[in-house]
């Protein structure tokens, strides 16, 4: 067999075809030697595997530099509205391969690095993922930055620079272990630290009504420390920013409580103030409610909302000169978009703004404010909505707390005159949750401060106004709005998998990676022999690489002419492993039982972080090992059935296994997966999808046709008539014996031997108080596998489809999310066009 093609090789493909520019091979060797001199202070005799990645790094980081002054200069000059993308997280991944491919220096770099006689894909694999998000949310944050710059816009994103990132996932003896994340060890060369920007953030303390006005006395103050990091967009030398704060303490810090040995302890005592932007909180869809997290999202709210209001009233570039002096015109030169209610703080701190310190009355401050914000929600999961206790920010943010009740008392009012006599609709609509505890509802608060508020797709968005907020939405039915998530084609095909991205650019050319609706030329190559068996290959290629990766790295061995079915999200209950485990101990079953039967070969691999405090999630997570440690080991199994825990799954092996998927597993529970953003990059990879119909599958099986996909189980109807009816787990257990045989194997230590009574609580779950209802898809999840097995053997039939399903892509393209959220919620066009380059 031919060795397969190096991603050095195929990009060198790709750039015959335009897709890389190679001018510049020895100025880039050039920079990279100097680098190395002058920056790492290092020359080829002592350097290390990672001062090359370094020098390479700032070598490209040139290129950027120009661009982004110019840029960001071309913005003070033109005076756009400017959109703020405000998020706790920022899931960035590497950034290296990135800023490449988008200023198409990928062949030239390649080039210069290989006459340099190195090795392109080793220096890449030295950098560390910024990992400063969990999952979903804080990936599409970064898919949005990158189509914000792509599409011209003159966006921010505004965050934490947290010291430790999502925690490194080990596992040792089946179970997760946490690893602190410390990403900055070794510095990072794509940020710049801003301390010319630092601006003070003030807590605690006590308020002062008086006829001047009110007053926010006696606090503490912590000082955030900007660090600029350069987002470009794809070939338009438009490069924007992301700003993420870290906490610094102040010089004076405790220096005034003198007492004994107060100054030692006061120079120690500054962690605590620094501790703000220490580590991102691991929680994926689940609330905590711990104060230093409430920090936290003051903390970038009110340090943000002082750069826009600074950036908004100056006037030239670099310059102090302020041009405007009050806010009433905010609305139309800044648009802020909150990222689910993490920086919900926003409203109250602007109103807080306009009224104390801009002295506005309370009519024009808060029209000032709604039409400035706009909300994006996440979930509808309970648990995973934040309510914050009142005492914490009476303690915490004393005037915020004095805010919020006036803006109850008002929306209240309203409330109260559209529904007189109606208390259960204003104890419903309240801000301000009654009980043991009193809280408050940060979605509520959204709402009400908010001139839009969007879903994440459309099922998503159709419930919010259905359910959770249909009160609101009765009575602000405009606010309402879907906004279908997406990814960047740029990381997730152009990067990532190169070769796919050169067999679609002979056929259809390469326009469609700014804009990736031409990819439904492709359908007319559905029955191009040669096309199937190009995209077919790729697939191949990709599946083989991904072998040898896992076998470098976690010594295990896996047939590369298995199915590769993959599920690679967050460990959840909602979205359902045990139910893909449960298809696995079948099909093992099945085969054990037949064992001379002819079967199609998988490779199931699953992978995922668990939050540390999330206990069924890491009983999960052990099942998953357990499972694999007695089937990888059945002499009768062999290989036509291996199952692979993905250790550590993050930015960075996605971009390896997404390429290499032949399924992709999205199989949430209905209504409960707000759209899912993992669907989609699985689908522009060419896998096919076994899904339910939740989130934005439903979408997808529109664009590609349901007959590409494979949909199985209850729709969201369904789901509801069940909780009417009541879910009875025994029902399906007692009727299903694969599913019986199944649970018993669980529960009586076939897959624990050592333990049998590892998974007792894991079962009783299952069979007593499951809120995600497995069983109840079971038998119609299995009957769809048979159907995914027997496609599978019929490459041309199944490589159909995947074309139908790459074809169907385009509208998830974060491009697509992104115009939408400019023209419908923003209120800024966005162009295709750039601005020139700049001389280097
Ligand atoms: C970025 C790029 C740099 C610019 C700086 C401040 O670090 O060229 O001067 O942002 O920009 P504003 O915060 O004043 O917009």
């Amino acid at each position: 067999m031919p060795k397969p093609l190096t991603d050095q090789e195929k990009r060198k493909q790709i750039s015959v075809r335009g897709l890389a520019g190679v001018e510049n091979v020895s100025e880039l060797k050039t920079n990279f030697n100097r680098h190395l001199h002058f920056t790492l202070v290092k020359d080829r005799n002592v350097a290390t595997k990672r001062d090359y990645y370094f020098a390479l790094a700032h070598t490209v980081r040139d290129h950027l530099v120009g661009r982004w002054i110019r840029t960001q200069q071309h913005y003070y000059e033109t005076d756009p509205k400017r959109v703020y993308y405000l998020s706790l997280e920022f899931y960035m991944g590497r950034t290296l391969q990135n800023t490449m491919v988008n200023l198409a220096l990928e062949n030239a770099c390649d080039e210069a690095i290989y006459q340099l006689g190195l090795d392109m894909e080793e220096l890449q694999e030295m950098e560390e993922d910024a990992g400063l998000g969990n999952g979903g949310l804080g990936r599409l944050a970064a898919c949005f930055l990158d189509s914000m710059a792509s599409l011209g816009l003159a966006a921010y994103g505004y965050g934490i620079r947290y010291e430790f990132g999502i925690f490194n996932q080990k596992i040792s003896e089946g179970w997760q272990i946490e690893e602190a994340d410390d990403w900055l060890r070794y510095g990072n060369p794509w940020e710049k630290a801003r301390p010319e920007y630092m601006r003070p953030v003030h807590f605690y303390g006590r308020t002062e009504h008086t006829p001047d006005g009110v007053k926010w006395v006696d606090t503490q103050v912590v000082l955030a420390l900007p660090y600029d990091t350069p987002v470009p967009g794809y070939r338009n030398n438009i490069v924007n920013t992301m700003r993420l704060w870290s906490a610094k303490a102040p010089c004076e810090f405790h220096l005034k409580d003198f007492n004994v040995g107060g100054y030692i302890q006061a120079v120690l005592d500054k962690n605590l103030a620094e501790n703000i932007s220490r580590v991102l909180y691991p929680n994926d869809n689940f609330f905590e409610g711990k104060e230093l997290r409430l920090k936290q999202e003051y903390f970038v709210v009110a340090a943000t909302l002082q750069d826009i209001i600074r950036r908004y009233k100056a006037s030239k570039f670099g310059s102090t000169e302020v041009v405007r002096v009050d806010l009433t015109g905010l609305p139309d030169k800044v648009a802020i978009q909150l990222n689910d209610t993490h920086p919900a703080m926003a409203i109250p701190e602007l109103m807080r703004i306009l009224l104390d310190d801009e002295k506005l009355p309370w009519d024009d401050a808060w029209d000032i404010c709604v039409r400035t914000c706009a909300y994006t929600n996440h979930t509808v999961l309970p648990e995973a909505l934040e309510r914050w206790p009142i005492e914490l920010f009476q303690n915490l943010l004393p005037r915020h707390l004095e805010i919020i009740y006036e803006i109850n008392r008002r929306h209240m009012e309203r409330i109260a005159a559209l529904f007189p006599g109606n208390e259960d609709r204003l104890r419903r609509m309240s801000l301000i949750e009654e009980g043991d505890q009193k809280k408050i509802n940060m979605a509520h608060l959204c709402i009400v401060g908010s001139h839009a508020v969007n879903g994440v797709a459309r099922i998503h968005s159709d419930i919010i106004k259905a359910s959770v907020f249909k009160d609101f939405y009765e009575v602000d039915p405009d606010k309402f709005q879907n906004k279908t998530n997406g990814i960047t084609p740029r990381r997730w095909l152009v990067m990532c998998n190169p070769g796919l991205a050169e067999v679609i650019a002979e056929r259809i050319g390469e326009d469609f990676i700014r804009d990736l609706d031409q990819l439904k030329k492709l359908r007319k190559f559905v029955d191009d022999e040669a096309f199937l068996r190009d995209v077919a290959k790729i697939k191949q290629e990709n599946k083989m690489k991904f072998a040898v990766h896992l076998e470098e790295h976690y010594k295990v061995k896996i047939n590369p002419n298995s199915m590769f079915d993959i599920q690679v999200k967050r460990i959840h209950e909602y979205k359902r492993q045990i139910l893909n485990c449960l298809h696995i101990i079948t099909l093992y079953n099945r085969i054990k039982k037949e064992p001379n039967k002819v079967w199609t070969p998988r490779t199931v691999m699953i992978g995922g972080k668990a939050a540390p405090g999330y206990h069924t999630a890491k009983m999960i997570i052990r099942l998953i090992t357990a499972i694999g440690d007695i089937i990888n080991h059945d002499p009768v199994i062999g290989d036509r059935l291996k199952v692979i825990f993905l250790e550590n799954y993050r930015v960075t092996l996605a971009e390896k296994a997404i390429p290499a998927a032949d399924l992709s597993e999205q199989i949430s529970t209905a209504g409960t997966e707000a759209s899912g953003t993992g669907n989609m990059k699985f689908m522009l990879n060419g896998a096919l999808t076994i899904g339910t119909m939740d989130g934005a599958n439903v979408e997808m099986a529109e664009e590609a046709g349901e007959d590409n996909l494979f949909i199985f189980g209850m729709r969201v109807e369904d789901v509801e008539a069940m909780d009417k009816k009541g879910y009875n787990a025994n029902e399906y257990y007692q009727r299903l014996p694969e599913l019986k045989q199944a649970i018993d194997q669980i529960s009586n230590g076939h897959f624990s031997p050592k333990e049998p009574e590892l998974f007792k609580d894991l079962v009783s779950m299952l069979m007593n108080y499951d809120r995600f209802k497995v069983f109840a898809d079971f038998e119609d999840y299995i009957k769809c596998q048979d159907k995914v097995s027997a496609l599978y053997k019929n490459t041309k039939e199944w490589t159909r489809k995947v074309v139908m399903n790459i074809a169907g892509c385009g509208k998830f393209s974060s491009d697509r999310t992104i115009s939408q959220y400019a023209r419908e919620i923003w209120g800024v066009e966005p162009t295709l066009e750039g601005i020139a380059a700049p001389d280097e």
